[in-house]
Parts: structure tokens; C-alpha cells; sequence
């Protein structure tokens, strides 16, 4: 990583943020508003919508998740004691608008969320196609959208059981901080702790919650049979196709040794290709995932270094494309 020398921001979140927040709060406070984020639930999705649906002038807030929910998630959703509504039971005519956390990519969404008007979008992402919301509050630098609704929120706001939800947010899309952009993040999270009274290792434990021994063999299985290994000038590419319930913990796993995993799992009735660039390598990974979700009538988009699409299509066919187009954009000067 290359040392900009550039000064530590104070804080991602700008005034005109703020105002567009709470101008939101205060025109939906008596309203029914669904807040939602992206297919695939994250952590940092998931405590950021709680989050927002978590002060009283939401109370009317519904914070939903669509299914498949990854059953490391549902583990730390139960152990956080969070409450969410299934998004399948959602009725339609019941809510004036949504508000969407964490992507602004339209196919990363159940199609269902366009029938009602976009009120908002909180993200941090930066290549998305952009789901036609009123209002935008788009922040890559912010690392996390855990960290920006923590800035939007004053601190008395934020009871203990949000500052955890959004410590673990702020802590998994950093990857323990090993990704963090904006070394600002940390102080935020520090004062989430604070908020919470807890130590870091109790965020720790909530975000990977360890396997069964059931995950374990069925890893150790997929990856004895299921992995190939492409070497393309110089670097380590592991190709894997693995079931949705263990391909979290695959993919942390494999990131240790592998320069560039892609990984494709089956979601409900779309394939879903994951691309894993590790930290020291230089390959717009989002970039990749937005053109291959295109090129399968789906789309894709995330973060240079974690990103993922969705489209329609085999799952070889799906990898044989992004193995291609990763071959393409890795030239012979990158760093080893
Ligand atoms: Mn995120």
C-alpha cells in the first residue's frame, strides 16, 4: 500500500448529509417506510438498517431482510437479539417508500422494492448503476455504511445494542480493519465500543461465529474437490464453486493464500459469482463484476478488492467469463 501522506479526515459525513437525513426522518416519521439492503445480507447492511429503523422517530420503520439469509448472519442476528421482517411477507400497498442501506445497484435488490418510490440510499460503494432514489447519500471513502449512519446519528442516540450491531458492520466490511480506507473509521468504532461498554473481542467472536463441525468437513471437502488453481503470470487464482450456506467462510479462508478467488454459488434462482482480490494486488475487482453481471442479463458492482454479481446463467459459464476477464486486467508489472 502506497503512504499518500495526506491528513486524516475528521469525519465522511458532511453537513448537507446530515440535513438530507434528517429531512427524511422528519417527512416519514408518521409514515410506514421499509428499509432494506442488498441480497446476500451482510453485516454491515444488516446494522445499518437496524440501526436507522432503531431511534424513535422510526418507530414506524420496518427493517426487513430478504431471504436467503447466510446462516452465519442469522448466528449473529439471533446472538444480537436484532428483530427484522422476513421480506416475503412484506405487503406491497402497505408502505410509502423504502429506504435502501448498503448498495445501489438495482439487480443486488428483489425486484419487488421497485414498485414503491425510493425515499433514500445510504452507501458507500463506489461503481453502481444507481436505483433512482430522491435521495442519495453515497460516501466511499466511509468504509462501511455502518460508519456513515453512525456519523448521521448523534451519539446520545445510538443505545448499546445499535453501537454493537454497528461495530460489527464497521469491523467485517473493513475486514478487521485490514481494508480500512480511512484510518477515521477506527475512532469511530472506538466510540461505538465506548457507547457499548464492550471489548473488541466480543465484536470479534459476534462477527465470526465459529463453525460446526458439519461446515468444516463439508469446507475441507469442497476444497479438496472443487477448487481448481490457475497460475497466469505469476499469480495465484483459485476458481471454486461451493454452496451458498458455506462460502463466507471459504472465501475468508482461502484469501490468506490466493491472490484473486472467484468464487460461484447458487442463490435461490440466480448464480452468484463472488471475486476476492487480496489487499496487495492491484485489480478493480468491482469493475469485473459489473460487466459480467451484464454480460448474464444480471448485474454486479462492490469494491475494487470485494466484489460479486448476480445473473442468469450457468456457473461455469458465469466464471469462465470473470477468469477471463481477471486474465485480461492482470498485466506482467503487477506487484507479486
Ligand atoms: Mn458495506
Amino acid at each position: 500500500m502506497r503512504y499518500s501522506g495526506k491528513r486524516v479526515s475528521i469525519g465522511s459525513v458532511l453537513p448537507k448529509h446530515r440535513d438530507i437525513f434528517r429531512s427524511v426522518v422528519n417527512k416519514y416519521r408518521d409514515r410506514k417506510v421499509l428499509v432494506i439492503g442488498h441480497i446476500d445480507a451482510d453485516l454491515d447492511y444488516v446494522s445499518s438498517g437496524s440501526a436507522i429503523c432503531g431511534i424513535p422517530e422510526t418507530k414506524k420503520w420496518t427493517f426487513t431482510i430478504p431471504e436467503p439469509i447466510h446462516p452465519d448472519i442469522t448466528k449473529t442476528l439471533t446472538e444480537m437479539n436484532m428483530f427484522y421482517a422476513p421480506f416475503d411477507k412484506i405487503i406491497t400497498n402497505d408502505f410509502e417508500g423504502v429506504i435502501v442501506v448498503d448498495t445501489n445497484t438495482p439487480n443486488l435488490l428483489p425486484e419487488k422494492i421497485f414498485r414503491w418510490k425510493r425515499i433514500l440510499v445510504i452507501d458507500h460503494h463506489l461503481e453502481s448503476d444507481g436505483v433512482g432514489a430522491e435521495n442519495e447519500i453515497i460516501i466511499p471513502k466511509a468504509d462501511a455504511t455502518a460508519r456513515i449512519v453512525a456519523e448521521l446519528l448523534h451519539s446520545k442516540e445510538i443505545t448499546p445494542k445499535m453501537a454493537i450491531a454497528l461495530a460489527t458492520g464497521i469491523y467485517t466490511d473493513t475486514f478487521q480493519f485490514s481494508r480500512m480506507q480511512d484510518s477515521e473509521t477506527m475512532a469511530i468504532y472506538q466510540e461505538l465500543l465506548r457507547i457499548a461498554d464492550i471489548k473488541n473481542e466480543y465484536i470479534h467472536q459476534l462477527s465470526y461465529p465459529p463453525a460446526t463441525e458439519e461446515e468444516m468437513r463439508l469446507m475441507q471437502h469442497i476444497l479438496a474437490n472443487n477448487m481448481n488453481v490457475v497460475t497466469y503470470n505469476g499469480t495465484l487464482i483459485a476458481i471454486i464453486k461451493c454452496p451458498y450456506e458455506i462460502a463466507r467462510r471459504t472465501i475468508l479462508s482461502l484469501e490468506k493464500v490466493f491472490q484473486i478467488i472467484i468464487l460461484g454459488t447458487k442463490i435461490n434462482g440466480s448464480r452468484l459469482i463472488k471475486l476476492r482480490v487480496r489487499n496487495d494486488f492491484e485489480l478493480n475487482g468491482a469493475r469485473i463484476m459489473k460487466e459480467i453481471g451484464e454480460q448474464f442479463n444480471g448485474s454486479g458492482g462492490g469494491h475494487e478488492k470485494t466484489a460479486g454479481c448476480m445473473g442468469i446463467g450457468t456457473l461455469d459459464e458465469m466464471i469462465k467469463e470473470a477468469l477471463t476477464l481477471v486474465k485480461e486486467r492482470i498485466t506482467p508489472s503487477q506487484p507479486q
